[in-house]
C-alpha cells in the first residue's frame, strides 16, 4: 500500500513537471528585476570610476586610475556616449552630472583631425539620441555644429566620405576606406535633417550608401576596402566582419527607420549572397567565413567578436531561424575561454595569432538581447546572466571595467572603451529590463546603441 502510493506520487510528480515544461508563460528562473538592477550597479561603478579619475577626458584607464584622450584635446567621448544608457536606465543623478560637464566643456571648435566614423556613431549619434531622450536643445545645437563642421568629408569625386576631417579648417584626408566607415551614417544624418529641416545631411549620407551598394559584385557581395576618389575596390575580400558589419546593419535598419523598400531590397540581396557563399556549417555549428566578392570562393574561416552582431541584424531582417543558430555559435565563442576572443578559426576553435584580446565589445550581448525580445526564449536570459557573471569575474577592477589582453590568461589592460557604457551595459540591461525601456515599434538603435526615433 505504502509502496504504491509512493510510486503514484512519483509518477504524478513526473507528469506535472513534464507538463510544466510545455506550459506557456512559465515563471522564469531568472529574476529579471534583480538582474536589471545588478547591471545598473555595474554601470554606476564604471561611471564613478570615470568621474573620479578621468573627469573631462575621453576615457578612463581602469587599472592605473588615469585617463586618455583620443586627440590632442578631449571630446568628452565617455559622457556623451554613456548618456543614452543613463536615460534608458533612468539615472537622474548621473544624467545631471554628464550634462553639467558636456554643456560647460564640450566644444568642436578645435584645430584637429578626427575620424568621421567614430565621431559620428559615438558623438553625433549620442548627442542626437540625448536630445530626443532628454529634450535639452543644447544637445541638438552641439550635434548640428559637429555635423556642419564635418560636411567637407563628403567632397570626394564619388561622394563617399573621407576618413578624417579637421574640425576647424575643414581639411580632409585618407581616401582608402571600408564599407562600414562609408555607409554607417544614414540613421544619424537623416535624424539631424529631419529635426533641423536641413536636407543636406541626409542627402550626403544616402548618396554614399547607395553609391557603395552599386559597387557590389555580380553575385551581390562587396569588398572590404575601396578608393573613394576612384570607386575602385582595393581589397576584394567579403565578409560580415569589422569593416563591413555596420554597412549591412544600416541597410535593414534604414528600411525600418524610413519604410523605404529599396533598402530592404539591398539588404535581402546581400543577405542571400552571404547565406550562399559565406555561411558555413561545420561540426561546431553555423559560422560566416571570408570569401572573394567576385567568385564567392572561401578564403578564410575566421569569426569573431565583431561578427557577433549578425544574429541581431538577422532578427531585424526576419530570418529568426538563422539568427538562433548563429547565436548558439556566438555563445560558444563567448564560453570557450570565459569571455570571447577577438576571433577564432571555427574549424579548429583555435585563436589565430593576435586575436586573443577582449576589449569589452557588445555585439555578442547585443544579439542575445534581440533574440530574447524576438523569441522570449528563456535561454537568452540565461545567456545574459552568464555574460554578466563573466564580465564581473574577469573584467571588473576596483575602479571600473578593463579590457582583457589575453582571454586565456585573463591578464587585464588599462583601457575602458566608451562603448562599454554606451552599448555593452545597455544591451545587457535591456535583456532583463521591462520591454517599454526600448520599443522596436518606434525606435532603432544606431550602431553605437543610441536609440533614434523612426521617421515613418
Ligand atoms: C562599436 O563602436 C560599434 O558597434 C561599431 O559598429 C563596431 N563595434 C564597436 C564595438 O565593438
Amino acid at each position: 500500500m505504502y509502496k504504491i502510493s509512493i510510486i503514484t506520487l512519483l509518477i504524478s510528480t513526473l507528469l506535472i513537471s513534464g507538463c510544466n515544461s510545455f506550459k506557456k508563460n512559465k515563471p522564469s528562473s531568472v529574476n529579471k528585476e534583480e538582474m536589471a538592477s545588478k547591471v545598473i550597479d555595474e554601470f554606476k561603478h564604471a561611471w564613478n570610476g570615470y568621474k573620479k579619475y578621468a573627469w573631462g577626458h575621453d576615457a578612463l584607464n581602469p587599472l592605473s586610475g588615469g585617463f586618455h584622450d583620443w586627440y590632442k584635446e578631449s571630446l568628452l567621448m565617455t559622457p556623451v556616449d554613456a548618456f543614452s544608457t543613463m536615460c534608458t536606465m533612468g539615472l537622474e543623478e548621473e544624467k545631471k552630472e554628464a550634462k553639467e560637464i558636456i554643456f560647460s566643456k564640450l566644444s568642436f571648435d578645435k584645430d584637429m583631425y578626427v575620424q568621421h566614423f567614430e565621431i559620428s556613431i559615438r558623438l553625433l549619434g549620442g548627442l542626437l539620441s540625448a536630445y530626443q531622450m532628454d529634450g535639452d536643445e543644447r544637445f541638438l545645437k552641439l550635434a548640428e555644429d559637429l555635423a556642419t563642421r564635418m560636411l567637407p568629408v563628403w567632397s570626394s569625386p564619388t561622394g563617399l566620405p573621407y576618413r578624417y576631417v579637421n574640425l576647424k579648417t575643414g581639411a580632409v584626408r585618407d581616401s582608402i576606406s571600408n564599407p562600414a566607415e562609408l555607409g554607417t551614417y544614414v540613421l544619424e544624418y537623416a535624424t539631424l535633417s529631419s529635426i533641423t529641416k536641413k536636407p543636406i545631411f541626409k542627402e550626403k549620407a544616402e548618396k554614399a550608401l547607395l553609391y557603395l551598394s552599386e559597387k557590389r559584385s555580380s553575385i551581390d557581395l562587396i569588398g572590404s576596402s575601396i578608393n573613394i576618389n576612384t570607386g575602385e575596390w582595393v581589397d576584394k575580400m567579403s565578409h560580415i566582419r569589422g569593416g563591413i558589419d555596420s554597412y549591412l546593419e544600416y541597410l535593414i535598419k534604414y528600411y525600418l527607420f524610413t519604410g523605404d523598400k529599396k533598402y530592404k531590397v539591398l539588404w535581402d540581396k546581400h543577405k542571400q549572397a552571404l547565406d550562399k557563399y559565406a555561411a558555413q556549417t561545420v561540426e561546431s555549428g553555423l559560422w560566416y567565413s571570408v570569401v572573394d566578392m567576385n567568385t564567392g570562393e572561401r578564403k578564410a574561416t575566421v569569426y569573431g567578436a565583431l561578427d557577433a552582431f549578425y544574429p541581431g541584424t538577422l532578427c531585424l531582417g526576419g530570418d529568426l531561424e538563422q539568427a538562433k543558430k548563429l547565436q548558439e555559435s556566438n555563445f560558444k565563442l563567448w564560453t570557450l575561454h570565459g569571455v570571447e576572443p577577438e576571433a577564432i578559426d571555427y574549424t579548429t576553435m583555435q585563436i589565430p595569432e593576435g586575436n586573443s584580446f577582449y576589449i569589452l565589445r557588445p555585439e555578442n550581448i547585443e544579439s542575445a538581447f534581440y533574440l530574447y525580445r524576438f523569441t522570449k526564449d528563456e535561454k537568452y536570459l540565461k545567456m545574459g546572466v552568464e555574460y554578466y557573471e563573466s564580465l564581473k569575474k574577469y573584467c571588473r577592477t576596483d575602479i571600473a571595467y578593463a579590457h582583457i589582453k589575453d582571454v586565456a590568461t585573463k591578464e587585464k589592460e588599462d583601457v575602458m572603451e566608451s562603448f562599454f557604457l554606451a552599448e555593452t551595459l545597455s544591451y545587457l540591461y535591456l535583456i532583463f529590463a521591462p520591454e517599454e525601456k526600448f520599443s522596436f515599434e518606434t525606435h532603432v538603435f544606431n550602431t553605437e546603441a543610441h536609440p533614434l526615433k523612426k521617421l515613418n
